[in-house]
Order: C-alpha cells, then sequence, then structure tokens
C-alpha cells in the first residue's frame, strides 16, 4: 500500500511541480520553501532513496537524471543548514550508498564544501542560515539572545562524518567534532541542554529544553553517531545516555490517566505539552536500549513503548485519527490538542517512525495495527486527487486541507510505512543509520578502513 501511496504522491509532484521543491496538490502547482532559498528539487531529492528501496526503477532513473542535469548549487541563496543539509546531503549520500553513481557522490561533496562558511564564527558553532553565494551567515531573528539552535547544529554530525569518509578530506569531520567540544566544556542546568547556545559568546541563551522542536534531533545524533561508529564513539555514547538520564529525571511524567509524557522544561518550571515532534522519541529510547548499562536494556524498550503508546492516544483522540502537532496534559485533558494553532497534522512522520522502531525491536503485532490505523486515516482525509495535504484541524469532521505536500512525506512518512511492513532484513539495523530525514547511512564498521587500506 506504501507503494502506491508514493506512485500517488510521485505522479503528482512529477505532473505538477516537476524540478520544484514541492507540491501544492489542491491547486496544483509548485511550492517554494524559503528554507532552501533558490536550490531546487527537494522533493525529487528527498524521495531518491525511498523511490530505490521501493523498486520504482523507472522514477528513480528520471530522479538521477534530474540530478545530473538540473541540481545546481551555484546560486544566489540564503539557505537553513540545517534543513539542507538533512534533506540534501543526506538524500544525495543516502542515494550513493544505494545505487554506487558516482554523480550523488560528487554532488553531496559540492554541497558540503558550500555549507563550511556557516562555521566560521568565533567558537565554530555554526549559523542557522547562510548564503551560499557570498558565505555570509546569521541566526534566526527570533532565536534567544542570538543563539543558534541544538536542533540544528547538533544535527550534522552523520551526514558530515560521511563527507570526510567519502571525500578523503578531514575538513567536515572537523567541524563536528568541534561542537561536540564546545557541549562538552560547558555547563549544563541539571545535566540538561539548554535549547539555545550564542556562536559568538559560547554561552546559552535562554534555558528552555526540549525533546521535541529546537532539540529533538540533537539527541537523536549523539545515539547515531555511536551506533555509525561500529560502537567505538565512546564519548557520544557518555553524552547520550547522560542526557536520558536528565530528561527521565527533569521532563519525563505520567498523567493521572497513566500515560507517560516528556514535557518542555523552561528554566525549571515545566510545560506539560508534548510536540508531535517528541514522538520520535519512543523509537530513539527503544533503538538505544542495547547500548543502556545492563540492568536498564528493558527500562529503555518499556520507555519507548510507553511514548508510543501515548503518541497513539493522541491520534486516537482526534475525529481524524491524525495527531495533532502537540497536546497537553493540564486542565483535565490528557493527550488532546487545547489550543486552535495546535491542531494541525503536516503528514509528519514522528509516530509512525516509532511505531517502525518498536516493530523491529519487539515484534508486537500492535504496532503494525496502528500502522495500518495512520494509513486508513491518510488514505481518507488526506489523500486527494493531486497527492497528499496537510490538514488544519484534526479534530472536527470536515477536511480543511492546507495545500503543501510536504517533501518528508515522501523522505520520511511513507518509508518508515514500508519499512514497518517489510522484513527486517530491509536495510538491517546493524548496518544502517537512518539520519533524521529517514535517509539510511551505513554503519562505518571497524575493519572497513583496514579493508581499504589493503585495498590500495
Ligand atoms: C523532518 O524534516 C525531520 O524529521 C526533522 O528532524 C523534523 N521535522 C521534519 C518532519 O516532521
Amino acid at each position: 500500500v506504501s507503494l502506491q501511496m508514493m506512485k500517488h504522491a510521485w505522479d503528482n509532484y512529477k505532473r505538477y511541480a516537476w524540478g520544484l521543491n514541492e507540491l501544492k496538490p489542491i491547486s496544483k502547482q509548485g511550492h517554494s520553501s524559503n528554507l532552501f532559498g533558490n536550490i531546487q528539487g527537494a522533493t525529487i531529492v528527498d524521495a531518491l532513496d525511498t523511490l530505490y528501496i521501493m523498486e520504482m526503477k523507472e522514477e528513480f532513473k528520471e530522479a538521477t537524471e534530474w540530478v545530473e542535469k538540473n541540481l545546481d548549487f551555484n546560486v544566489n541563496a540564503e539557505i537553513s543548514v540545517f534543513e539542507v543539509n538533512i534533506r540534501f546531503v543526506g538524500g544525495l549520500l543516502s542515494a550513493y550508498y544505494l545505487s554506487g553513481e558516482e554523480v550523488f557522490r560528487k554532488k553531496a561533496v559540492e554541497l558540503g564544501e558550500k555549507l563550511l562558511p556557516a562555521f566560521n564564527t568565533p567558537t565554530g558553532i555554526p549559523w542557522a542560515l547562510l548564503n551560499i553565494k557570498s558565505g555570509i551567515g546569521r541566526n534566526w531573528p527570533w532565536a534567544s539572545g542570538g543563539s543558534s539552535i541544538l536542533a540544528e547544529f547538533g544535527t550534522l554530525h552523520l551526514e558530515f562524518v560521511h563527507l570526510s569518509h567519502l571525500s578523503g578530506n578531514p575538513v567536515f569531520a572537523e567541524k563536528v567534532m568541534n561542537i561536540r567540544k564546545v557541549l562538552n566544556r560547558l555547563d549544563k542546568p541539571e545535566g540538561l541542554y539548554p535549547n539555545y547556545l550564542n556562536p559568538s559568546s559560547g554561552q546559552w541563551g535562554q534555558h528552555h529544553v526540549s525533546i521535541g522542536g529546537l532539540g529533538d534531533s540533537f539527541y537523536e545524533y549523539l545515539l547515531k553517531a555511536w551506533l555509525m561508529s561500529d560502537k567505538t564513539d565512546e564519548d557520544g555514547k557518555k553524552m547520550y545516555y547522560d542526557a536520558v538520564q536528565a530528561i527521565e529525571t527533569h521532563l519525563i511524567r505520567k498523567s493521572s490517566g497513566g500515560l507517560t509524557y516528556i514535557a518542555e522544561w523552561k528554566g525549571g518550571l515545566l510545560e506539560h505539552k508534548m510536540g508531535h515532534l517528541t514522538c520520535f522519541a519512543g523509537g530513539m529510547f527503544a533503538l538505544g536500549a542495547d547500548g543502556a548499562p545492563s540492568d536498564k536494556t528493558g527500562h529503555h524498550i518499556e520507555l519507548g513503548a510507553e511514548i508510543a503508546r501515548t503518541c497513539h492516544e493522541s491520534y486516537d483522540r482526534t475525529r481524524m485519527k491524525l495527531g495533532p502537532e502537540a497536546f497537553r496534559f493540564d486542565g483535565g485533558v490528557e493527550a488532546i490538542a487545547t489550543r486552535q494553532n495546535e491542531k494541525y497534522y503536516i503528514l509528519r512522520p514522528e509516530v509512525i517512525e516509532t511505531y517502525m522502531y518498536m516493530w523491529r525491536l519487539t515484534h508486537d503485532p500492535k504496532y503494525r495495527e496502528w500502522g495500518w490505523e495512520a494509513v486508513e486515516a491518510l488514505e481518507k482525509h488526506c489523500r486527494v486527487d493531486g497527492g497528499y495535504s496537510g490538514i488544519r484541524d484534526v479534530y472536527i469532521n470536515h477536511e480543511s486541507h492546507d495545500d503543501v505536500q510536504q517533501s518528508f512525506f515522501l523522505s520520511e512518512t511513507l518509508k518508515y510505512l514500508y519499512l514497518l511492513f517489510s522484513e527486517d532484513d530491509l536495510l538491517p539495523f546493524e548496518h544502517w543509520v537512518f539520519n533524521t530525514e529517514a535517509h539510511p547511512l551505513p554503519v562505518l564498521h571497524k575493519d572497513d578502513g583496514n579493508k581499504e587500506e589493503n585495498q590500495k
């Protein structure tokens, strides 16, 4: 079924928005996001590996040809370093590792080089935004005290390690190792990592901590850096398990109705709200269970299962059986959005991502059942003639479509659904880690270096 869904999403993108970043499935035209400046083709690059994995050979071929002929980084564009890294660099790297086509390696390294000026700050903590022509960077105007964002500068590690591996140029890995060093030198309030860090002073901004937006994939990349290093990156491992410990003590709570959730921390006070984005953490806890101290393995799996259950409730308690952007545990409600501007669903993957990890790691059939409920809801409410659209309010009967087919729907939501209903030997976890946009990157096995040395 996810293959049919992918076909519908892809065919319509191709028909109405080919070469542009995303599709507007209601108005049947292109959607340009300012996250990518005027780099074009986000949906194509984000979807390459999904097409490959689903064996959509014709489509993969036409996408490859578009990349060869049209993907161009010599543009005057201010881009989000994080978004371009996870979607474009990540997408190209996966396409390269899966298909072996040299063009993807070349383009990934070329784009990586364009991103390097972002690190020209007094601390080496990169800017959020970069003009890839002039090399001038800056931060989001809304970010506390001119800070860079934890989830943005903390979500470059996997891709940059691979860029060094594939180019033979150590500079990429050096840049991300320096981020680690800066973080390790800093005092952390209660062992927690604030979402804001000033790249000039090297000081934290507001003491806001979140495992959802602004923080999320920083934690994910600590764990995955260790896994991707064939479990040799002890520093990443320690940072991950220490952070989880602090998160459990200060952010994880149980509602009176028995639902475990992850709150947001603001200078010591808790906001009892959990974002859809935070739901990825169920899968992360379960994936990390294996490396936890031996008496904690079962506990981390259990924590993953509890988060999966809470996020499933957030879906189940809506009219459309699709989860809201954020749900709350206060004022007598549990796992329900209370504010109008938190009731939307934009085709996000995190809940299905967690089902996929929980399924692979436990084989409890309920995760496939929950995944199936999501498929039915997507087909009923998000599928339109011109593709798939987000929904403005998941608590009412009538769909108000937002008219955007997000590129992560093709790279993540549909890929995770496909994997949820596939055998475990498709992209096995021993050999692959998924970047935060669901692009698989191979584990760099300890003896890989030697093998290459021997071949030389
Ligand atoms: C994706 O771009 C990535 O999963 C990112 O980590 C968070 N936001 C979107 C999907 O919701």
